[in-house]
């Protein structure tokens, strides 16, 4: 009699348990088997162009101001932060050709810093910088803390401040990279917010995914041009974080 009673009570836990699992297999299907994007997908990082040639710490022929070795290694500190979080985190790295057209040295009667007129295209022309190989094209934060190291400007015909493709339209592998692993949401910061940040970030957008862009871990070339780069990701939809906070990247 009472072996009788333990395996009705046996038999009705085991129907118990097995209509929990179904029903819970059924909302787990419903919400992300049947739509990854519904649930969410991954976040990726993509820290922009942290060479020696952007920054004062390597003495960098376009050294932007503050990018001294504390700002390299908050930006490590960062980037380990959000890898250890689960994040890809990605490097983008400008890998010029020692001929590059943004080098005001390939354009004769020139200064640095003037803007032309390239076949309908403005062009800042900058000091040489991050020409491919040399010492302070490297990037100065850990390697091993990027999942990939994009590069870009490496046609000598056309400037790529975005991470994502250069002035004359060809793309680089980010874009597929990002997809290709599941990523939805992407974090940009680095150097420089007026530049190759805001040309990324914005890319990105264009992309299709959701971005978030952290003033405290980038610097800028000129105040009002940053001000202005933080206003229009800002008015573009572009959710601007003063310093990292991964509670916010994750309910963002
Ligand atoms: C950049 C100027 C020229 C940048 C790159 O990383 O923002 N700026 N090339
Ligand atoms: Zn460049």
């Amino acid at each position: 009699m009472k072996a009788k009673r333990f395996s009705d009570f046996f038999r009705s836990f085991l129907g118990v348990a097995l209509f929990s699992c179904l029903l819970g297999g059924m909302v787990f299907l419903s919400t992300v088997g049947a739509c990854p994007e519904c649930a969410g997908g991954k976040t990726a990082v993509i820290v922009v162009d942290m060479q020696g040639d952007f920054s004062t710490w390597k003495n960098g022929s376009l050294a932007v101001n503050g990018t001294d070795e504390a700002f390299f290694e908050k930006v490590e500190e960062a980037a380990e932060e959000l890898s250890k979080e689960g994040f890809l985190v990605f490097a983008t790295q400008d890998w010029h050709p020692a001929d590059h057209i943004s080098f005001y040295t390939q354009h004769p009667g020139k200064k640095p810093f003037e803007l032309v007129d390239i076949e309908e295209r403005k062009q800042v022309l900058w000091p040489p910088h991050c020409v491919q190989g040399t010492e302070n094209a490297r990037i100065f934060v850990d390697n091993n803390l990027f999942f990939a190291t994009v590069k870009k400007g490496k046609d000598p015909r056309y400037d790529s401040y975005s991470g994502f493709q250069d002035d004359g339209g060809a793309v680089t592998e980010m874009n597929k990279i990002l997809k290709r692993n599941m990523v939805s949401k992407v974090v940009v910061f680095g150097i420089a917010t007026d530049y190759c940040v805001k040309a990324t970030a914005l890319d990105a957008q264009k992309n299709g995914f959701k971005v978030i862009f952290v003033e405290d871990l980038s610097k800028g070339v000129a105040p009002d041009t940053t001000k202005a780069a933080i206003e229009e990701m800002k008015a573009k939809g572009i959710v601007v974080l003063k310093d990292l906070d991964i509670k916010k990247i994750n309910v963002e």
